[in-house]
């Protein structure tokens, strides 16, 4: 298998199955590794013969580690794109995994959009983006006649399978070239992109999650990742080749993933954006201990009562309330040290997906998703960079300046969030349309920015 984006979360999931696999007695299974932008992860892996350990830490009880052995080479894709290629078009590699996160994709709603790096990419130099090198590589695949391949997204966008089987068609439908007609039918025929569902949570790994490796393994490990002990990964089972037999050590190989998905990106990710968010605003350097406060643990309570579980079915007789509580008690896990700005970066790739689809639909329904709302005036409140404290706040999104200046502005609040209402990208067409919306969520914000989290909280 070739993995794109190989950071923390694929190390401590993808990788982890397949190494549960291995030890499980299938060993035919190994993975390249790709770093997308950085070349620190593939050079740490270099030095360590491609092995890593994963730190568990458990609520109660002592953290273990776990030494992984499923990455046979890591390669970095900004600096050479070319082994990634290769790999592709590779007749023994049989599936292609990615994560690399919401702003990855490059998607513009369901289209990929036409950025100067994409029509770079286009033109024929060797491809910096995700699609382009997927697309490349797909299409070398087609003139070794390699067979099937699975392309598996596993990052938290909705129907992750098919938004990304749109982009590479939307790529490929632009080749020029003799081989354009070849690949694009290869592409249609041949390559299936599984929906996945994926979770498990990963902070990023600290100096004393090293440390910590160190005391339980005796050697260093610059490439440790840590996690909590709860993993799960849901994938449509739509493979042409061979697959790894992942359901042997406990993933679901289903046919509707989009169950899941929903309930995951609803009740888990949603609530864990509003924790973040508050958290940060009211100065809890960590996801716990912004848990810990009850005023936000009942505001992250009420957005899953009130504003996101009426949106669902669960799936397959899934209890949504007990999945709730168990997530509820995997963020209060004090031992992650998950810190509230990093679950707060990239909202407004984010927020589509997790709140606003939901938002949507409760307004169709006539009802007032009002910690929804709130949701969206915390995210709004935080682009402003700093805390009820005054102190800085590290704001990472990639529409923090055009988003920044849109709230700086001299205007009430309303006019604010009308204002930003008018991203489209986030909001969509109709969002700004709905005024009772625009004037809850304006006087969450107003509320926020004048008045702070904890009286804020009070009014809920
Ligand atoms: C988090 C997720 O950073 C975030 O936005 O909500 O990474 C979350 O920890 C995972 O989706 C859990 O599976």
């Amino acid at each position: 298998m070739v993995h794109l984006g190989a950071g923390a979360f694929f190390r401590a999931h993808q990788a982890w199955y397949t190494h549960k696999l291995a030890e499980a007695g299938e060993r035919e299974w190994g993975i390249l590794a790709s770093s997308q932008r950085s070349a620190t992860v593939s050079a740490q892996l270099a030095a360590q013969d491609s092995l890593y350990s994963v730190l568990e830490r458990p609520t109660h009880g002592a953290p273990s580690a776990h030494v992984v052995g499923v990455i046979r080479g890591s390669a970095c894709a900004a600096a050479d794109p070319e082994p990634i290629l290769d790999a592709i078009a590779d007749p023994h590699v049989h599936a292609v995994t990615l994560t690399v996160t919401e702003k990855g994709y490059r998607a513009d709603g369901a289209r990929l959009r036409m950025d100067p790096d994409v029509l770079a990419d286009l033109s024929g130099r060797p491809p910096v983006t995700v699609v382009g090198q997927l697309v490349r590589g797909l299409q070398r695949r087609t003139g070794r006649g390699a067979g099937p391949i699975a392309i598996v997204s596993c990052d938290n966008l909705s129907h992750n399978g098919s938004v990304l089987r749109g982009l590479v068609h939307d790529f490929a439908d632009r080749l020029t070239g003799p081989d354009a007609a070849t690949t694009r039918e290869f592409i249609e025929r041949q390559v299936t992109f599984p929906s996945t569902m994926v979770d498990r949570i990963v902070p990023a790994t600290s100096d004393d999650d090293r440390d910590e490796v160190q005391r339980l393994l005796g050697v260093r490990d610059e490439a440790a990742v840590v996690a909590e002990p709860f993993i799960q990964w849901v994938i449509a089972d739509e493979f042409l080749g061979p697959r790894p037999a992942w359901e042997k050590v406990g993933a679901t190989l289903t046919r509707d993933v989009a169950g899941y998905e929903r309930v995951k990106l609803r009740l888990l990710n949603a609530t864990h954006s509003l924790i973040a968010y508050l958290g940060a605003l009211a100065g809890y350097q960590t996801i716990s201990a912004a848990l810990a406060d009850p005023r936000i643990e009942n505001a992250a309570r009420m957005l899953c009562d009130g504003d996101t579980m009426p949106t669902l079915t669960a799936p397959d007789g899934l209890d949504l309330a007990a999945y709730r509580d168990d997530v509820l008690d995997r963020f209060a896990n004090p031992a992650l040290g998950h810190r509230t700005t990093q679950v707060a970066m990239d909202g407004s790739q984010k927020l589509p997906q997790r709140i606003l689809s939901a938002v949507r639909e409760r307004r169709a329904d006539g009802a007032m998703p009002r910690v929804g709302a709130l949701l969206v005036a915390a995210w709004m409140r935080f682009i402003l960079g700093r805390d009820d404290g005054g102190r800085p706040l590290d704001v990472s999104d990639p529409l923090a300046q055009r988003l920044t200046s849109l709230i700086q502005r001299p205007v009430p609040a309303n006019e604010i969030v009308r204002g930003v209402f008018g991203v489209t990208e986030v909001f969509g067409p109709d969002l700004q349309e709905d005024d009772e919306l625009v004037d809850t969520v304006a006087a969450w914000y107003g509320s926020l920015r004048d008045f702070g989290v904890g009286d804020t909280l009070s009014t809920l």
